[in-house]
């Protein structure tokens, strides 16, 4: 059986046109075109276009301070000059209210759009445009989605989310991440009666973000397996071993940094002892970004389709029902057969 694949058109609203990365604007990464090739690749799978659900777990997850910016972020920046003065027609912060600014005095709240944009995000890469909150709340409901076929009977869902989401922690945006869709997807295993669910996060990346939403929970655990961030890959101040949670959530996070070069040998074996520290759960969430890949612009891992196949092997091993979610992967070219390879692996 093949695992059901979930999209929506709304996914390909959100254009990011650019980074903004060193102060420079480069060519966005996180392009509209990943949810063709995707497609393509799935094209023999069975395909759902998402429905709509309201935001009883968006708001479980998110803030909704993060949740009214992003919603009207995009009709303020327009009504500002910015277009006219400077040819900025999204929404870029160039101000950081940091701990550092602040100083333990109490900030009053920025006037500015152009101020207010770092409130919420944490870097510059990650600009809003028309149509990325339709995006981002459309990849939502993907991943809701995905919940529902797995309510229905199938053992296992894939919601092609775009934009991804691991990035997004309960207040802040970044890392081309706007909404936190695994981690609305693992609320809503929760209150579907799973009683522990794992988010295993396989996604070049550390996913700061649904680590940050779940840090202090016992019922939602975070494992993740990516590029070192102490040889300084993003997101730089997360994803350290000695991250394992907090409080009720104490030993309820595991982290798997991996040097430049790991390929399919060390990293399938990294994706193994996540999967034996999760096989307690009663439900898994994979965030499934396939930017690890050998080719992949935005990581110096080395994996190839072979290893995304044997990742899927052992987590599909794992016997729980399972919503895989897409995050990262950049290499347009070879993409979509590293998201088939893992699918396949994983099995229905
Ligand atoms: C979801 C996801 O995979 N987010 C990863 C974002 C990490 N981006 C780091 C970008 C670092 C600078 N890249 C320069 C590329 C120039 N276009
Ligand atoms: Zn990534």
């Amino acid at each position: 059986m093949r695992i059901p694949v979930v999209w929506s058109p709304d996914t390909l609203l959100h254009v990011p046109k650019h980074e903004v990365w060193v102060g420079v604007p480069t060519p966005g990464t996180e392009l509209p075109e990943r949810v063709d090739v995707i497609l393509e690749a799935l094209a023999e799978h069975p395909r759902h276009e998402a429905t709509a659900h309201d935001d009883r777990f968006l708001d479980a997850v998110h803030d909704r301070g993060l949740l009214d910016f992003l919603r009207t972020a995009a009709d303020e920046w327009a009504q500002g000059p910015y277009d006219d003065l400077v040819g900025q027609d999204r929404v870029v912060p160039y101000f950081f209210q940091t701990d550092a600014l602040v100083a333990g005095m109490t900030p009053s709240p920025p006037a500015a759009m152009h101020a207010r944009a770092g409130q919420y995000c944490y870097d510059t890469m990650t600009l809003v445009g028309p149509g990325t909150w339709e995006a981002a709340r459309a990849a939502v409901d993907v991943a809701l989605t995905a919940v529902d076929l797995l309510g229905a009977g199938e053992r296992a869902a894939y919601g092609l989310c775009r934009p991804p989401g691991h990035h997004v922690t309960p207040l802040g945006y970044g890392g081309s991440c706007y909404l936190n869709n695994a981690a609305v997807a693992a609320e809503a295993l929760r209150a579907a009666g799973h009683d522990t669910v794992a988010v295993i996060d396989v996604d070049a990346h550390h996913g700061n973000g649904t680590q940050a939403v779940f840090w202090e929970r016992a019922d939602v655990r975070y494992g993740s397996l990516h590029v070192d961030p102490a040889a300084g890959w993003f997101p730089h101040v997360f994803g350290h071993a000695t991250e394992t949670g907090a409080g009720a959530g104490a030993g309820a996070t595991r982290n798997l940094p991996l040097p430049e070069g790991t390929g399919d040998g060390p990293w399938v074996d990294a994706v193994a002892r996540l999967a034996e520290w999760a096989s307690d759960c009663d439900a898994l969430v994979v965030s499934l970004g396939v930017d690890a890949a050998g080719d992949d612009p935005e990581s110096p891992l080395q994996v190839t389709a072979d290893g995304f196949h044997a990742a899927g092997r052992v987590l599909g091993d794992l016997g729980v029902p399972s919503v895989l979610v897409q995050e990262g992967g950049y290499d347009l070219a070879n993409m979509g057969r590293l998201v088939a390879a893992y699918l396949d692996g994983h099995g229905g």
